[in-house]
């Protein structure tokens, strides 16, 4: 409904100039009297003020050019702003302005800048893709757009479903990347392959490395060390490890801790040592460590329990590092790190262990106590590290699996 606006010293004046303007079809919805002062003191003069709504007819008219307007701009995107330009200084009326044509309807601006706007957006959002939430992870609906314009149909959708799962966007851009081709109509980037899982997997395959199944090497004793912050399950995973390394490949496998600190420690590991029939050590300094090597040279793989510091104390770290110098030059460190982290964070923690150990792969845990394990693909293709295992619950031995680029695709993809 259109209401304007009409004023006249008398009533019949104001209706008058309503009619002038809008024809006979008008209605008045009400007339308010207000006073204005004169020159003469205390002689005022009355002034009315009318409310007329346009009938239904010249409304509808109305309505009709509006929607003509608008179904120009849909299909012919190229000339909107000619449109524009026309209707509003020839078609259209303002407000409170003598007519250039009689009968000529009002034109109510906010309605039709609220349509073209709504024109607008549309139009904008198939050029631009619509913003997502920023995640937890901090990072801004800027960057992503900023990645999907390279992107179209449903490469967009699996960049965008990878970020849900904490996947860095520049990390999910160059997975995805690998399985697009260029779309020659909109000269964007798409997926080639029929699913989402081939296209994570080829990703995958390309641009992460996996060390495969630990294994003794020949004529050489094989030591890992497995490090990492303070509860993230490096001794359960390391007698998962040890149980596998003994059922399944028959190895004789020898354990050895430098956790004399934590209350508890050293009896949990040697009940697992029991049970598994192995050897078991503890140790506190470099050259206990040497000797008990030595001794240990009839094994085939010997493992090595460190105590859980955090990455920003460099003292206790730095304590783990003397110990394992007393350690064979070929010695693996596998750095332990739980799914649960955010990913700034854990990248913070690879690059302190980093500046003390020569990390050789990373060990996640506890990839089922989240619903966005991205830094699964985070920071391996961010460090460049290879994925070792991957502990999917408490049990020992059974909830461990060696990571390839079948079963990690399956993992980031909710599978
Ligand atoms: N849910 C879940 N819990 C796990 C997983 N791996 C280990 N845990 C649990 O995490 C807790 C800590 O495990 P530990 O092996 O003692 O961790 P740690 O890194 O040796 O701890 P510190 O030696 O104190 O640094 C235990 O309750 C484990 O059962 C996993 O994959 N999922
Ligand atoms: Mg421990």
């Amino acid at each position: 409904m259109v209401i304007n606006i009409y004023e006249g010293y008398t009533l019949e004046e104001a209706i008058q100039k309503a009619k002038e303007e809008l024809g006979e079809n008008i209605k008045v919805l009400h007339y308010e009297i207000t006073e204005q002062k004169t020159w003469i003191p205390f002689k005022k003069r009355k002034k009315y003020k009318v409310f007329i709504e346009q009938t239904e007819e010249e409304t509808e008219k109305f309505d009709t050019q509006l929607e003509e307007i608008y179904s120009h701009l849909e299909e012919e995107p190229q000339i909107q702003e000619e449109e524009i330009n026309t209707y509003s200084f020839t078609n259209l009326t303002p407000k409170n302005q003598t007519p250039q044509q009689p009968n000529t309807p009002e034109i109510d601006y906010q309605k039709l800048l609220e349509k073209i706007e709504t024109i607008i957006d549309k139009k904008l959002q198939n050029i631009t893709p619509p913003p997502l939430n920023p995640n937890q992870n901090g990072i801004c609906n800027e960057e992503i757009n900023e990645i999907l314009k390279e992107f179209t149909g449903e490469a967009i959708d699996l960049i965008k479903y990878l970020i849900e799962r904490e996947v860095d966007p520049q990390v999910a851009k160059e997975i995805v990347k690998v399985s697009c081709g260029l779309d020659l109509d909109s000269n964007k980037m798409d997926l080639t392959t029929p699913t989402f899982k081939e296209a994570v997997l080829k990703g995958i395959r390309e641009k992460i490395t996996f060390t495969g199944n630990f294994d003794k090497t020949e004529n050489q004793l094989k030591v890992i060390t497995f490090v990492g912050p303070t509860g993230v399950g490096k001794t359960t995973n390391l007698f998962k490890i040890a149980s596998e390394l003994i059922i399944n490949k028959d190895l004789k496998v020898g354990v050895i801790s430098t956790d004399t600190f934590k209350v508890g420690a050293v009896q949990q590991a040697r009940a697992y040592s029991s049970i598994l029939n192995i050897p078991f050590y503890t140790i506190t300094d470099s050259k206990n460590l040497k000797k008990t090597l030595l001794e240990l040279s009839n094994m085939d793989i010997i493992l090595i329990d460190t105590v859980g510091r955090s990455h920003y104390d460099y003292w206790r770290l730095g304590e783990i590092k003397e110990i394992l110098s007393g350690g064979t030059d070929w010695m693996e460190v596998v750095l332990v790190l739980s799914c649960n982290y955010k990913y700034k964070e854990a990248l913070e923690i690879v690059n302190r262990y980093k500046s003390f150990f020569y990390v050789s792969s990373l060990l996640f845990t506890k990839v089922d106590e989240t619903k966005t394990p991205g830094i699964l693909l985070n920071l391996p293709y961010k460090t460049k590290l290879p994925l070792s295992y991957l502990s999917t619950g408490q049990r020992v031995p059974e909830d461990i699996k060696i990571l390839n680029p079948e079963n990690l695709t399956e993992y980031i993809l909710g599978e």
